[in-house]
């Protein structure tokens, strides 16, 4: 039996983060954890882009061009949804949420979700490095656990003679 499991070694990585304007207040604070978290992990500065987008609908569509480039090994979406600001909280906390995990599915690059979907305010500020943690700074440790997990299971060709 072999068991993986990745680790929370960032040297080597290229992350992309992307983050939407809306809520800016809260996403400004998830931006925050996910960055120190990527620099804790080792992850250098130049190493990381930051792409901003006007709102979680817009996230999964500026992480496929991140994507398709194949200049990241993972990347964070974070933004926050906050049912009651919109009739359409549903739509755009579903669609978020689906075009992010298409997005993943269809590169085969890890892209994770740091979206808060809450229903005020409160609870949004609690879980952007309030009483309830940072939402940023978990999609960034899955960002990371995922793409070294993929360097162990699918590595690259590196010295196939041909
Ligand atoms: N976008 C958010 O990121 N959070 C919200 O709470 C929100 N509300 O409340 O509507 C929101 N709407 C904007 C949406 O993400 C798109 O930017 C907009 O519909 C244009 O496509």
């Amino acid at each position: 039996m072999r068991t993986f499991e990745g680790s929370l070694d960032g040297s080597e990585l290229r992350i992309g983060i992307v983050v939407s304007r809306f809520n800016e207040l809260i996403t400004e604070k998830l931006l925050s954890g996910a960055v120190d978290t990527a620099r804790e992990c080792g992850v250098a500065d130049e190493a990381i882009d930051v792409v901003w987008v006007p709102g979680a609908f817009e996230l999964a569509t500026a992480a496929r061009w991140l994507a398709d480039s194949g200049n990241y090994d993972a990347i964070a979406c974070v933004g926050a949804v906050i049912r009651g600001q919109t009739p359409h909280f549903d739509f755009v906390a579903g669609e978020a949420a689906r075009g992010v995990a298409e997005t993943a599915r269809d590169y085969d690059v890890p892209v994770t979700f740091g979206v808060i979907t809450s229903d005020n305010l409160e609870q949004a500020q609690a879980r952007a490095g309030g009483t309830v943690g940072n939402k940023g700074r978990e999609a960034m440790l899955a960002a990371i656990e995922m793409a070294t997990l993929r360097a162990l299971v699918d590595p690259p060709d590196e010295g196939a003679s041909g």
